[in-house]
């Protein structure tokens, strides 16, 4: 018989990320999470088929990076995922980190990618020229996954890192292999990152970061699910007061805090 399959397939991950960033970046701290929304839980299916589908939110922040967040669903073998992005403070010009790893019934879909906030020629070659041939080596061994929301397109990078696979091996070892090699590289840009001071400029990656967060927040791919699980304001509440919270904090007047020393 084949293995059965792993029912926490994602919490390595986490546990890694977390590890990475406390020894990575020495001023992190929690990033407020509202009320209510740190652990979430409902049963679904009926008798036999009946299961606890648990979803717990995690928050950091640095000074230079507004909001680290992750949301770890977990309803069984079938049902995982773990959604990890990390959002900059608006006057630096460092791409997303964002991490899609979802496990459903049909199999594993995985996102990875640094997203940027520009398409020029500069910019990529600011960030992704030197980590091609990195994304190369982990895409080879990895089925591409196919096509996505065409719309999607334009917030991925030439290093955007997408596969369809099952088996839980391909997610243990290349798909974990090349989530740390993005992540030390996201850290290396964290590190090298130096504020932006130009008003123009600093306006040019609000609205970047603004038409992201709209993008993801209204074409949310987990809303129709934490629909199901946990109804209606929970579900808007979540995306709107947590995982995509930039918008708000946009719309109150946001502005990037002021650079101890540059
Ligand atoms: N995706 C999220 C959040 C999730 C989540 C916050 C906490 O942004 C889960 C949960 N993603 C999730 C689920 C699915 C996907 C799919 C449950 C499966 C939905 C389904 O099949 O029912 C990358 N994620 C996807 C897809 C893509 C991504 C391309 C396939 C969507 C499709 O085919 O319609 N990451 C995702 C994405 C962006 C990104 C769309 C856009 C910038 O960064």
């Amino acid at each position: 018989a084949p293995p059965a399959a792993v029912t926490d397939l994602y919490t390595p991950f986490w546990e890694y990320a977390v590890k990475v960033m406390k020894e990575r970046l020495p001023d992190l701290g929690p990033y407020p999470i509202p009320e209510g929304y740190v652990h979430k839980e409902a049963m679904t299916g009926k008798g036999k088929r009946a299961a606890l589908v648990t979803t717990d939110a995690y928050a950091y922040q640095t000074p230079k990076l507004r909001q680290i967040r992750a949301a770890h669903v977990q309803g069984g073998a079938a049902l995982q995922v773990l959604n990890y992005v990390i959002f900059p403070h608006m006057n630096y010009r460092i791409p997303f980190f964002g991490a899609d790893l979802v496990t459903l019934p049909g199999g594993h879909l995985i996102a990875i990618d640094m997203q940027p906030l520009f398409h020029t020629d500069e910019y990529k070659a600011e960030f992704y020229d030197a980590f091609k041939a990195v994304h190369a080596k982990h895409q080879a061994v990895l089925p591409w996954g196919g096509d996505f929301p065409a719309e999607a397109a334009q917030f991925f990078s030439p290093c955007f890192l997408w596969t369809r696979t099952s088996g839980d091996e391909a997610i243990q070892g290349p798909v974990f292999d090349a989530f740390k090699d993005y992540l030390h590289t996201y850290l290396d840009f964290v590190d090298a990152a130096k504020p932006v001071s130009d008003p123009a400029e600093i306006e040019a990656i609000k609205a970047s970061h603004k038409a992201y967060l709209t993008y993801r927040a209204e074409k949310d791919p987990a809303r129709g699910m934490f629909l199901r699980f946990y109804g209606e304001e929970w579900t808007e509440e979540f995306i709107h007061g947590f995982l995509f919270d930039g918008l708000v904090a946009l719309e109150q007047g946001y502005t990037p805090p002021v650079a101890a020393s540059a």
